[in-house]
């Protein structure tokens, strides 16, 4: 049995791109149909639909929640900002408030206005000023209504997929490139972290926390060979690592968002940099279960990754964990295994402060369309008809009881 303080956060997380529907005014947007890939559309109507999505979730014992404002809504064209939307999220904010669920908002997760990308986007030398422009507008707005942010969600996944493995707008496939959005990105977080604190500060509002939310998966050589081994530790840094150690000597994380799904299983053929950095066991020698866009499913990972992140000596939040799966009972599985893991953690000394579930709902999974089915809530995308999975309501026997049998 595992026991959970009371005051431990349960909750699912979002963005705002994969679930609200009609973001016509993203790159993502224009890149869907360009690229001629399943086109987000109304995705989930959650931007309707939100009052009725978080009865769902009172109803589901949650007593938090993640999501993200869409910069291209708060800023349809640069420098015009939109008194209608941040009315919006205010009142999405006032909706979660209101039942008592606590807010982790997210201000850039993966998608941007269209001017900004095509002024070049977060290669642009503009673009720290024109993203920090934007957070002052929605910081000084929604302060009184948030306690925890998270500046950028994954941006090593974002500029990696992004400027060096061409998979995603603008589909760069340069080192080079890629290198000039980490440090932007780097440099965006640092000075929106203070940023933030000025705010509040000035404000006479409560210090608030502040982070990042950081795809760590768990890198295990799988022949633990010399080759591999240095493989695995390179990657753990250069994935995993770097972009948490920069941001962390300047003293820019008030805690850790962890973001983790699945393991890497090392096994490189040569020394080339791009198998060391890359090339995963192709020949099935340690076969696990997988989820349905094949990953493995490691629950052992999350606690391996915990027991690293020990050496920031701050308190973790789980921003995102979950399975995309078309066998539910798959899901409860998963969810168990993996909070097992964390209580396991947690006697280790580890403080984890909340666990938050990808996703409540099924959603857009950018580049791989609808297919994927990670949510607690089945969505039926003709008629936008919830349904709430059995797996959501055994987690809700634990969000409700803080107890895992
Ligand atoms: C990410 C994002 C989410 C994804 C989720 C499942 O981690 O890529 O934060 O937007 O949908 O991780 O892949």
């Amino acid at each position: 049995m595992i026991k959970f303080l009371s005051d431990f956060l349960w909750g699912a997380a979002s963005s705002s791109y994969q679930v609200e529907g009609d973001n016509d005014l993203c790159d993502w947007w224009a890149w869907e149909k360009a690229a001629g890939k399943e086109q987000s559309g109304k995705a989930c109507r959650h931007y309707e639909l939100f009052e009725q999505d978080f009865d769902l979730v009172r109803g589901l014992g949650h007593n938090a929640h993640r999501l993200s404002i869409e910069w291209a809504r708060i800023e349809p064209e640069e420098g015009r900002f939109s008194d209608k939307e941040l009315r919006h999220y205010a009142a999405v904010l006032q909706a979660l408030k209101s039942r008592g669920i606590e807010p982790v908002v997210t201000l850039h997760h993966f998608t941007n206005p269209l001017w900004f990308s095509r002024q070049g986007g977060w290669e642009s030398p503009r673009a720290v000023a024109q993203f920090l422009r934007y957070c002052d507008v929605v910081i000084r707005a929604l302060a009184g209504q948030v306690h925890y942010w998270i500046t950028i969600n994954e941006p090593t996944i974002y500029f990696s997929h992004s400027y060096f493995l061409g998979a995603w707008p603008p589909q760069g496939r340069s080192f080079f490139r890629a290198l000039t959005v980490h440090d932007r990105l780097a440099r965006a977080h640092i000075e929106a972290y203070s940023l933030i604190h000025r705010i509040y500060k000035d404000s006479g509002l409560s210090r608030p926390a502040v982070s990042i939310a950081q795809h760590i998966s768990a890198v295990v050589p799988c022949r633990p060979d010399f080759r591999n081994k240095a493989a695995a530790r390179l990657r753990d840094y250069w994935h995993n690592f770097e972009f948490m150690d920069i941001i962390a000597r300047a003293k820019t994380l008030d805690f850790i968002g962890l973001n983790y799904y699945s393991r890497n299983l090392v096994d490189v053929s040569s020394w080339w940099p791009g198998n060391l950095l890359m090339e995963t066991c192709s020949k099935g020698h340690h076969p696990l279960k997988k989820n349905s866009l094949g990953w493995d499913i490691y629950p052992e990972g999350i606690y391996q990754v915990l027991v690293k992140l020990k050496r920031y000596g701050l308190p973790v939040m789980i921003t995102e964990n979950g399975i995309c799966t078309n066998d539910d009972s798959q899901r409860w599985e998963f969810l168990s295994a993996h909070l097992r893991q964390i209580g396991l953690a947690m006697e280790q000394g580890i403080t984890v402060t909340g666990y938050l579930y990808w996703s409540l709902l099924d959603n857009f999974e950018w580049d791989k369309g609808f297919g994927p089915r990670f949510g607690l809530i089945d969505v039926d995308y003709r008629t936008f008809q919830r349904t709430v999975r059995p797996s959501a309501v055994k987690l809700a026997g634990v969000c409700k009881t803080g107890i895992l049998e």
